[in-house]
């Protein structure tokens, strides 16, 4: 194998956001971008010379071209033996599961998530750990550190390798093994759930399902396990073909971007009784019930007040956590469970130590992640089957589950706004301006709502110490509610400011009212404390979740 040593001069702005590192795809098209950062991953996880690497991506435009390259550069640097998905496709769990199965010493995962694709979309790459999990950021900063100061790559001088159809071949001394991209993950969902169960839901007719995959890369995972395995329906898969451009969508499990998915389940009686959406590398999920919506703060509350009831969590769980803006919906069921409760910033890989230190079974996050120590990430399909079992046992409609849970410990108001695109120091100084006011706000009431904290919420890791500071403004009021401010870390053009706002009401009779309507007051709070209109120029979010 003859390899090339490319000299390269350093690639600006290759510090990795909340979940890797993510441009749009004419960034990472620029010469040595991607070769820059893959040969800085190379140069920290050393574990990968004469280890495994699992590679796979969502399919999105440029990840079969990246993945060539990836494995040239795994070739050049050592790696021993690299599986990769069929034509490319890997999901993010699946790429967890396979780490953990295989004892691989790390993953490859080319995905934006659910940003859109296509040419002029968004690309990302982000590395996994032996544990199946994100990077930790000690990990991202030293890849930051090396492509800052790089000079030049290695790369072997090979043919491209056929994706289609599993086999295996070699570039010099590395193996590469092309795998199905469903078979170890679907095996690991059927030990954690009663598949009988839920087939019998579906073959005696009691329930019909619609899963959107969003023209990403859950399609063939969502065939195998529900149609296939469980037999579903046979409409029960939309948009289930990956492709480059997502149909031209925005894979983003939401109310707003699933709206064929949420035009589906509102079409009255006849509607599918559950229907779920994942997104572009799936690990996010959306549920839904006949025109119902569960919140996803209120799914990971609900799932860990019933975890016990399905075969993988029979012997109940250890404790849970949820990121800082998820609403406190899960803490009241903690509480009343008597388990720990975490709170931690924004990002799967904050969950990682917890659940390696078994201080944690279940973790979740209002931005449509949940998920469990069966793997180190997120898991959109995990969350579907979860609610099918729970369905199952419990004989009781989505909303049916959530509204008894909200009865018994009472219903959080949630929504997440939005706003997008906003100039990097216009969106810095609103931040700063509310730092500056965190310790003056205390006591201060406004339109009756008296507040009881505000601070820059700062995380120190019960495992190893490491803190984490900065991660957004929160304001605690004394009837419970609380907004939260932060940036995004995920965003590729300009900056994005997320308010998160949340109204604790534990009287059932008020637990019908309009989400925005709920929360006017707050929101107005919130737009008063932050200046968000005048600073931003907005009179509206452009998203509202
Ligand atoms: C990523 C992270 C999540 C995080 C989300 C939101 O999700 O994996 O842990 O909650 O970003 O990030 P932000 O609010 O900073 O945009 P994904 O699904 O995009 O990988």
């Amino acid at each position: 194998m003859n390899i090339n040593t490319i000299a390269t001069t350093p690639c600006p702005g290759q510090k990795p956001g909340t979940s890797g590192l993510r441009k749009k795809v004419n960034v990472f098209q620029q010469a040595h971008y991607l070769e820059n950062f893959v040969q800085s991953i190379f140069n920290v996880a050393t574990e990968l010379k004469g280890g495994l690497l699992i590679l796979g991506g969502d399919g999105r435009y440029y990840n079969t071209r990246a993945i060539q390259i990836i494995l040239k550069m795994a070739a050049a640097y050592g790696v021993k033996r690299v599986m990769v998905g069929e034509h490319g496709l890997l999901s993010t769990p699946a790429v967890s599961c396979l780490i953990r199965k295989h004892q691989a010493a790390g993953g490859i995962i080319l995905s934006a998530s659910h940003n859109p694709g296509g040419i002029d979309g968004d690309f990302g790459i982000k590395f996994n750990i032996n544990n199946g999990g994100p990077a930790p950021t000690s990990f991202t900063d030293a890849v930051y550190e090396i492509s800052k100061n790089i000079s030049e790559y290695q790369i072997a001088d090979a043919e491209d390798i056929a994706l289609d159809g599993q086999q295996t071949s070699h570039i010099g001394d590395m193996q590469i093994d092309v795998i199905d991209s469903v078979s170890d993950y679907a095996e690991l969902m059927a030990q954690l759930f009663d598949f009988e169960k839920i087939k019998a839901l579906f073959s005696s007719g009691q329930l019909s399902m619609c899963f959107d995959a969003m023209h990403a890369v859950t399609g063939p995972y969502a065939r195998e396990i529900f149609e296939h395995r469980l037999s579903a329906n046979v409409d029960a898969v939309i948009n289930g073909i990956p492709l480059e451009d997502f149909g031209g969508g925005h894979p983003d499990p939401n109310l707003a971007h699933a709206s064929e998915l949420v035009a589906q389940l509102n079409a009255g009686p006849a509607a599918p009784g559950f229907g779920a959406a994942s997104d572009g590398d799936g690990d996010r999920n959306m549920i839904l019930g006949r025109n119902f919506f569960v919140n996803p703060s209120d799914s990971l509350a609900i799932m860990t007040a019933n975890a016990h009831l399905l075969p993988g969590y029979k012997l109940g769980i250890r404790g849970v956590a949820r990121s800082l803006p998820t609403s406190r919906a899960v803490d009241k069921v903690a509480e009343a469970m008597g388990i720990d409760c975490y709170e931690t910033p924004t990002g799967w890989k904050y969950f990682g130590n917890l659940l390696d230190d078994k201080r944690i079974t279940l973790c979740g996050e209002e931005s449509f992640g949940s998920g469990s120590d069966h793997i180190r990430e997120k898991d959109g399909i995990w969350a579907v089957l979860f609610w099918l079992n729970l369905i199952a046992v419990k004989q009781q409609s989505v909303e049916e589950i959530t509204r008894s849970h909200w009865q018994q410990y009472g219903r959080h108001y949630y929504t997440r706004h939005d706003y997008e695109a906003i100039d990097n120091e216009v969106a810095e100084a609103l931040m700063q301006n509310l730092r500056t006011q965190a310790a003056s706000l205390k006591a201060k009431e406004y339109d009756g709502y008296k507040i009881l904290l505000c601070d820059d919420f700062s995380y120190t890791d019960p495992v190893d110490h490491s803190v984490t500071e900065h991660q957004g403004i929160r304001i605690l009021f004394e009837d419970e509610s609380r907004i939260v401010f932060r940036l995004s870390g995920t965003g590729t053009e300009g900056a994005t400011l997320r308010v998160y706002i949340e109204r604790y009401v534990t009287d059932i009779a008020s637990h019908d009212m309009p989400t925005q309507t709920a929360l006017a007051e707050l929101i107005n709070i919130a737009d008063n404390i932050a200046e968000i209109k005048t600073r931003c120029q907005r009179e509206q979010p452009d998203v509202i979740t």
